[in-house]
């Protein structure tokens, strides 16, 4: 292709609304460009990039018997209704209506479509079980899109859903997922992590996550520095022996903590460590109020809260509540003869609490000398805080350390999450109706082109590994107007054409240093420069993942690009 002839509008500058290297790398490129909050073009160079990670996907999906189609984005609100997912869902939903005034919505996932799907012509075992995926743009109205494509309004998803008459069937397609799905991030040269993960809202019976590493990531993952356990930290199981001191219990006292509010404030005030402040917590669990203890030196997982309580929704008591309640702040707060017949859930970190420090429920003074059970009653101790690095692995082996994480890829074990609401069922051997048992499998497709811009770049632009590179060579005339280098760029560019190689030929009326720059910021693997010794046949290539750069004679140009390419 001749770059003349295409379209790559490079950016010297580095654009000010781009926060990170990726986005800044993929905009100066000329890779995307942004049409409103959200909302980006991917332009030549990027939609040949988006079709080779589509590609390696598909094979991948092909391999599983997983079979391609296309539903559509429109959705009606009906069966959205079916879900309750309607109601369920806010402002992040897309809603609009037709000319008919019909509701309806923009997809933002097709869990409902595809059931609808399929419950209306898969009726019977025999055809279970079936997996079927779609590469489709979905829409999500977020309330911050940032990061350029890593969170996005407007995106590119793989997502797959598979419909089962047994749990084991579902069990072995979700392993073979994931496996196609670490064979996928393999293949596109990702630094990645498959972590247990959050089925979230969802529900469903397991959930995994595929994470590439990366400091600029959303999510924090927990690993163990001596086994493959790893978790997304809303997931990771706290397994610790507290150590519990043998001092004698004192007497409960009430002491003065004027204007001490925060654990830090209390506990360097009472000259105490802060794992000896009882900190008390009052949430709202599907407008149930409940008392959660942790030790001061610990967080409160919410995710894990939820799924103790079985609450679809938690929300902290706010200071009005509070002071409804209980005529003090939030941080006087304490389970010692609360004033409140609530159920209290503590931490297992509490149990190892002696002698400790808590709120007195009024303001301006907490109580010291505090121990649980003698001193307030717990109705269940539950694994309910965020693990921290250095705690032990849960799995026994080693321990914990963490690292950033993009998610690229989300796979559920659904059950009947969906296939019960929607009344999707198939006749068994029985001739009885059974509710789909379903998997839905998500990668990002359009936040790969992100991750990976993040973790193959270096200053001076993108170093795309071959496999996923727009064009695999950068041919490079330094003066068109030279006789011998533009015969020399036609040979070489025809007889590479002829190797199946796609070339990029940057032919245009531009001084060396725009071309180098441009091609640096491209990044594609290799580039043959012709230019003053074009006379003698030689070429001067450079590698961009090294940038060694060396001289080849034309006539060895084919038998070491092969060596290059493998
Ligand atoms: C919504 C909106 C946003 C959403 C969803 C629904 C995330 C929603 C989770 C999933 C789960 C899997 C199939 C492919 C893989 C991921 N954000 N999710 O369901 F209405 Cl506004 O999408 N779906």
């Amino acid at each position: 292709m001749k770059q003349s002839r295409t379209f790559i509008p490079t950016m010297r500058e580095i654009p000010t609304d781009a926060d990170i290297l990726s986005h800044q790398l993929l905009l100066r490129a000329g890779y995307i460009r942004q049409h409103m909050s959200g909302v980006y073009s991917f332009l030549p160079l990027a939609k040949k990039v988006i079709r080779k990670i589509e590609n390696i996907i598909r094979e991948e999906m092909d391999a599983i018997e997983a079979v391609e189609m296309f539903m559509p984005t429109l959705q009606p609100s009906s069966l959205w209704k079916e879900t309750g997912r309607w109601d369920s869902y806010g402002a992040e939903l897309f809603r609009l209506k037709d000319r008919h005034e019909r509701q309806m919505v923009l997809g933002p996932t097709h869990e409902e479509v595809v059931t609808s799907l399929i419950r209306d012509e898969v009726k019977s075992y025999k055809k279970l079980p079936l997996t079927v995926y779609q590469i489709q743009t979905k829409f999500r109205d977020e309330k911050r899109p940032r990061f350029g494509l890593l969170r996005g309004r407007e995106f590119i998803m793989k997502d797959a859903y598979s419909f089962h008459s047994t749990v084991e069937s579902l069990e072995d397609k979700y392993n073979e997922m994931m496996q196609a799905y670490s064979n996928i991030f393999s293949r596109l040269g990702l630094d990645f992590r498959a972590v247990i993960a959050d089925g979230g809202t969802i529900g469903g019976e397991g959930s995994h996550e595929f994470m590439a590493l990366s400091d600029i990531g959303e999510d924090t993952i927990a690993y163990s520095d001596a086994s493959s356990f790893a978790a997304n930290i809303e997931m990771a199981e706290v397994k610790v022996e507290y150590a519990k001191s043998k001092e004698t219990l004192k007497e409960i006292v009430k002491v003065d903590t004027p204007g001490k509010r925060t654990i830090a404030e209390v506990a360097d005030f009472l000259n105490v460590d802060p794992s000896k402040v009882i900190k008390t917590l009052i949430f709202k669990a599907d407008e149930k109020l409940v008392v959660v203890l942790a030790r001061g030196d610990h967080d409160i997982n919410e995710i894990k809260l939820k799924k103790a309580l079985q609450a679809d929704e938690i929300n902290l008591a706010t200071e009005d509540e509070i002071k409804e309640m209980l005529s003090c702040k939030a941080g006087s707060i304490g389970p010692v003869k609360l004033p409140l017949d609530l159920k209290v859930y503590a931490d297992h970190g509490v149990e190892s609490i002696v002698n400790g420090v808590c709120g007195a429920n009024e303001d301006d003074c907490h109580l010291v000398n505090v121990n649980p059970e003698r001193d307030f009653a717990i109705d269940q101790y539950v694994d309910l805080r965020f693990i921290n690095e250095g705690d032990p692995s849960p799995d026994g082996n080693g321990t914990i350390r963490f690292a950033k994480g993009i998610e690229l890829g989300h796979v559920f074990k659904l059950g009947t999450t969906y296939s019960g609401p929607m009344k999707a069922t198939y006749l068994d051997e029985y001739g009885k109706a059974q509710p789909y048992i379903m998997g839905c499998y998500g990668i990002g497709v359009s936040r790969i082109l992100a991750a990976v811009a993040e973790q193959h770049n270096d200053a001076n632009g993108l170093r795309l590994p071959k496999q996923l590179s727009p064009y695999d060579i950068h041919l490079v005339t330094i003066n068109m107007k030279d006789e011998a280098q533009t015969k020399l760029s036609e040979e070489l560019y025809h007889l590479l054409k002829s190797y199946r190689y796609d070339i990029l030929h940057d032919d245009r009326d531009e001084r060396p240093g725009v071309k180098f720059t441009d091609a640096d910021l491209i990044g594609l693997p290799i580039r043959l420069t012709i230019g003053k010794r074009a006379s003698e046949g030689i070429v001067e290539v450079r590698f961009r993942a090294t940038g060694e750069t060396v001289e080849w004679q034309k006539e060895e140009v084919t038998e070491k690009l092969q060596a290059f390419f493998g």
